[in-house]
């Protein structure tokens, strides 16, 4: 990783700022270049062009130039990127970031930096740093795996302010990242030549169709041929808002129509519509369930069934859908849809709220799950893969 020093980050976040602006004026001037010409060719002929999508999905703006922008900047620097790499996609996405972990680390770094101000850490701080990670839903197994660690540190040198907290952003992305190792697989992507199934799964309202509905744009634009099963049959809306998602996106929705259809069904009719279509990733979207309903989880094994059977060698992904601001509560859930449902990996959302992202670390470290995504908005591009280093940068930034 490139060490850029403070001295130095905000001259060349200043660089990279007005590289982006050059290029997003570049950008609308060729936009409105191709509109005009589009509007000349429409005229000419208004046969022109009506067969493909001219959907456009917006993008972000450059904002201002400020502590967002130059900490977002230095992030990406710091995994590597030179300044001509820098897009504002990417620049907008770990603003809101940061922006949504802003609850989380108020009570945190900034209260934990004025405790410690530039003392060495002492065992009494310690104390301190203990109870602001339970309060910032850390979990108890990994905050007291953070503080012995800690401890054995203080017991061999004296550990300043400073680095106290780099240690601690050290053992937090250790914790994270256990689980995503464990898994051999660090992006979950779908694999080539196969048919690969996401179900997402969760209790009511957390996100999953949202979620799914990003899923299949990122899909789609990453080349991906991409299905979408509306295997939430319970809600009489479900289809209607996944079809929405399903338009934006470019991607077909399988669905059955009558009441109270058998979500194990549609998955059925997707699954042999994905076959001969030859899709990549067959996203299935499932109804809400309290993990507490049995004759609710037993339908999610049914569809699990359904799957192996018909497509023995697809690729199987459940991901469970976690909203962030629901902090410990998220935890109680992991543990049991882990129990019965067979879980291979969470998506975090809601992290632009109020959030409470402590919880990610309870999920890694306490129910074994692999962090694959993380949303943070309504939008449509509001969902990026989980990235560890970001997400431990942007819980703990002292700005
Ligand atoms: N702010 C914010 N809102 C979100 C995010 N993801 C989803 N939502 C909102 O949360 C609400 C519920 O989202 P859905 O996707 O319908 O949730 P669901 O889990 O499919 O709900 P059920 O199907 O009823 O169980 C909607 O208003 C979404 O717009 C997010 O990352 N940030
Ligand atoms: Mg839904």
């Amino acid at each position: 990783m490139t060490n850029i020093n403070s001295d130095n980050s905000r001259e060349w976040a200043a660089q990279a700022y007005a590289l982006l602006k050059k290029r997003q004026e570049e950008q609308k001037q060729e936009l409105e270049r191709q509109e005009e010409q589009k509007q000349e060719l429409i005229d000419i002929s208004n046969k022109e062009n009506t067969s493909g999508p001219s959907k456009t999905i917006a993008d972000p703006e450059l904002g201002e130039f400020d502590d967002n922008f130059t900490w977002s900047a230095m992030i990406l620097a710091a995994q590597g990127k030179k300044i001509n790499q820098i897009s504002i996609d990417e620049i907008d996405w770990l603003t809101k970031l940061r922006r949504g972990l802003e609850e989380t680390r108020k009570g945190f770094v900034t209260e934990l930096l004025d405790k410690l101000g530039d003392d060495p850490l002492t065992p009494e701080s310690l104390d301190d740093l203990e109870t602001l990670l339970i309060r910032a839903d850390v979990g108890i197994n990994s905050t007291d795996k953070v503080i012995s660690s800690l401890r054995t540190k203080l017991n061999e040198e004296v550990v300043g302010g400073e680095a106290g907290i780099k240690f601690l952003k050290k053992e937090l992305k250790l914790i994270i990242d256990k689980p995503i190792k464990n898994s051999g697989t660090d992006l979950l992507v779908p694999q080539k030549g196969k048919l690969n199934v996401w179900l997402l799964v969760g209790v009511n309202g957390v996100g999953k169709t949202t979620t799914l509905g990003k899923l299949a744009y990122l899909s789609s634009k990453s080349n991906y041929k991409t299905l979408i099963a509306a295997a939430d049959t319970f809600r009489a809306a479900a289809v209607e808002q996944l079809k929405v998602w399903g338009d934006r996106s470019n991607v077909d929705v399988i669905s059955n129509q009558s009441k109270n259809a058998d979500p194990a069904a549609v998955v059925f009719d997707a699954i042999n519509s994905a076959k001969k279509r030859n899709v990549d990733l067959l996203l299935v979207d499932t109804a809400g369930r309290l993990q507490t309903k049995n004759n609710l989880m037993d339908e999610l094994a049914k569809i699990k069934k359904i799957i192996d059977k018909k497509v023995p060698d697809a690729i199987v992904e459940s991901l469970l859908v976690l909203d962030a601001s629901q902090g410990q509560n998220g935890l109680k859930q992991a543990k049991s849809f882990a129990k019965s449902a067979d879980l291979s990996g969470a998506i975090i959302t809601k992290l632009d709220g109020t959030s409470r992202g402590g919880v990610s670390l309870a999920v890694s470290e306490e129910v074994n799950l692999p962090i694959r995504f993380i949303g943070a908005g309504e939008g449509i591009k509001d969902l990026r893969p989980f990235n560890s280093y970001e997400f431990v940068e942007a819980m703990l930034a002292d700005k």
